[in-house]
Formats: C-alpha cells, structure tokens, sequence
C-alpha cells in the first residue's frame, strides 16, 4: 500500500497560520500542537498524521483537528454523533454463505477511559492505572466471553510473534505510533484478553486503551456484532468511557472518534487485487478503505485484502457495518465488480 511522501491530512492542514495560531497552547496533560503532528511530520507516508493526547486536545487544538475530522468523516462543527447498537438493523447477517470469497469478519472499536490522557500524553503510573480498571472489568465475563488477561512483558516472544501473526494481537514498534510517543515505556502496562475461542479480545493500551474485538472466521457479521454488543453492555456497567456529544467515543487518532468502529472483512479479491490502485479508487467509492492482511501499511498476500468502513463518526454503529455490507455486496454478492 504505497502512499506518496507529504500528502497527509496534517500536511494539508498544518498551515504556518494554524502553526502560529496554536503554538504555546498546552493541555492539562502538558500536550502541544508539535506533539499532536509529530507522527506526521516524521512519518511523510502518513494518511492523517495527527494524534490527540487527551480530550482537550480536540478543543484546544480544533482549527488543526476539525478540517481533518471534516475531510475524512465528512463530519462537521455543530453537528451531533449517533449510536444505533440494534443489530436487527444490520442489512446482511452472513456476507458470503458459501464460503468462497470471505475468510474471516472482525468488528472493533475504540475506546478510552474518562479523564484519562491518550496513549500518546498519558503518564506510565497513570498507565498502569488504566490496565488495572480495565483487568478488572474484564473479570466479570462469563461463559464463551470468558478468558485471560496476558501482559506482554509476561509473553515469550514466540507466542507474541504467533498472536500477531495470528492476527489476534496488535504489532510491536508501529513508527507511527512510536513519532506519537504512544509507545513509551513499552511493553509495560500493554497487554491483551482473550476469550477461550479467540473469537472476543481486548487489547489493552495500544493505541486506545481499550480495543474491543469480535472475531470470527467466515463472512457472519451479524454474529460477530452481536457478540461485540454483548461484551460492551457488560464493560459498560463498571468502566465509564471517554464520550462527548459531538465526538462521540474519543480516540487518540481522529479517523477513529466517533463509533470508534471498523468493522472489516479478510477478503479473497484475486482478479480485483491485481490492480491495486484501481481496487482502492473501487473502495473510496463504496466508502471504504483498503488494507492490506496484517493491519494498516502492510500488504495484500496471495491476493487477500482487508476491507473496512472508513467513516467511523457522524454514522451509528449499525450504519458503519452496514457500509461493509453493502460494499461487499457490491463486491461479490452482485459480482459487478469481481467479473
Ligand atoms: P485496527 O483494526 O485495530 O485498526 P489493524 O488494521 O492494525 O488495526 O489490524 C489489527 C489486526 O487485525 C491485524 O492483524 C489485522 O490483520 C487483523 N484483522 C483486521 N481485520 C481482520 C479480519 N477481518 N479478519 C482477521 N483479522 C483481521
Ligand atoms: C497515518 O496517518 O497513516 C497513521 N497515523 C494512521 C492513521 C489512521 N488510519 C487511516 O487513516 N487509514
């Protein structure tokens, strides 16, 4: 997934204006408009290559946040987040019944503790807090929720290297994260749940706090909503997330505020996929975003691509799956396009 050098978000909107406008500001939490687009500024092959420290970056720092939040959700000031959790909305249950195209289906979301600094700003005592709130929400899951915390620093490498080549567990050194300073004091506080079937996981101060992800092999989306749904009801009752009307749930990376919810499918496009920028211009127009089978910047394998909802806030949660949908729809269902 080759990108052009400087045509990221920030890149666009970090004018010597908006510069000199912001610079000198300081959150709470001691973050600045220099920390929020160093990712950027290091990583040139950025997207976006912003990063929020905490809540009050997005209000401090809004004249840089905002036409990078209008551009890449479509979303503006004033307007009002919607969540919509009733899966009977969702518009296809399985996506690829016969089992040809869709090897697996994985919904996430993002979500971060109430008056807690982001990953980027967030102190290591205050991390540590973080993981134990959140070990101790995770107790509470029973049956086929049921399963086990793992701290890195506790993982042998082999196991690591497996999980995420499995991809169960997020990467280790994302340079992106690691300009952001989200990486700090790793692997320390880091670590993941796992349900006994691998099918429920949070991973636990990546990137957000909490990421929280269903998962399943096949195309059945509606089952991997619904068990996603389950287990946000149970954390819901002793953690309180960080949530904002206009915003909805907050994350450290702008493209995941909102729903904080990429719903994704492991998808075989072997003709498609041999065109690679014609398969992305295909996606932007089902607005939908293009990786590659080992997350964001890795590449295509053997012709498997992960296809993903790339609006995130200003659409519910049903509507974010039902993009999904209806672009893999389009993609196999009507074979429109695969022929
Ligand atoms: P995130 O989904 O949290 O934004 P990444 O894009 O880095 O982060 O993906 C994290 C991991 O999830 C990667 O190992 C990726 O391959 C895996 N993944 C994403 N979608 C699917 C899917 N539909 N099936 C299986 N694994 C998936
Ligand atoms: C980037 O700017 O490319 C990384 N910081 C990740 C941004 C989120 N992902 C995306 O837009 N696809």
């Amino acid at each position: 997934m080759e990108k052009n050098h400087s045509q990221s978000l920030m890149s666009k909107y970090f004018t010597k204006e908006v510069k000199n406008k912001l610079s000198g500001l300081k959150t709470s939490n001691g973050f600045t408009v220099l920390d929020a687009v160093r990712s950027g500024m290091e990583n040139p092959d950025s997207n976006v290559g912003v990063y929020a420290g905490d809540e009050e970056s997005y209000s401090f720092f809004a004249p840089l946040f905002d036409p990078i939040i209008e551009e890449y959700h479509g979303y503006k000031k004033g307007e009002l987040h919607k969540t919509d959790f009733d899966s009977s909305h969702i518009e296809i249950n399985n996506l690829d019944s016969e089992g040809k195209y869709i090897i697996s289906s994985r919904i996430r979301v993002g979500r971060n503790l109430k008056d807690f600094a982001f990953s980027p700003a967030i102190s290591k005592s205050e991390r540590i807090v973080a993981e134990n709130k959140i070990v101790a929400a995770l107790k509470q899951f029973k049956d086929d929720l049921q399963g086990r915390y793992c701290q890195l620093s506790n993982m042998s490498e082999e196991i690591r290297l497996q999980m995420v080549k499995d991809h169960f567990l997020f990467k280790k050194g994302d340079r992106f994260l690691e300009s952001a300073g989200a990486n700090r004091d790793w692997p320390e506080g880091r670590g993941i749940f796992y349900s006994n079937d691998k099918k429920f996981l949070v991973w636990v101060n990546e990137e957000d706090q909490l990421r929280i992800i269903s998962m399943q092999a096949g195309g059945n989306i509606g089952e991997v909503f619904k068990r996603l749904t389950r287990a946000l009801d149970i954390l819901q009752k002793s953690l309180i997330f960080a949530y904002s009307g206009h915003f909805g749930y907050f994350s450290s990376c702008p493209t995941n505020l909102g729903t904080a919810m990429r719903a994704s499918v492991h998808i075989k496009l072997p003709k498609l996929g041999r065109d690679e920028t014609n398969l992305k211009t295909i996606c932007a127009s089902l607005n939908l975003s293009l990786r590659g089978v080992h997350g964001e910047h890795s590449n295509s394998e053997n012709g498997v691509f992960d296809i993903s909802n790339k609006q995130r806030l200003g659409v519910s949660e049903t509507e974010a799956v039902n993009t999904l949908v209806r672009g893999v729809k389009e993609l196999i269902i009507n074979k429109k396009i695969m022929n």
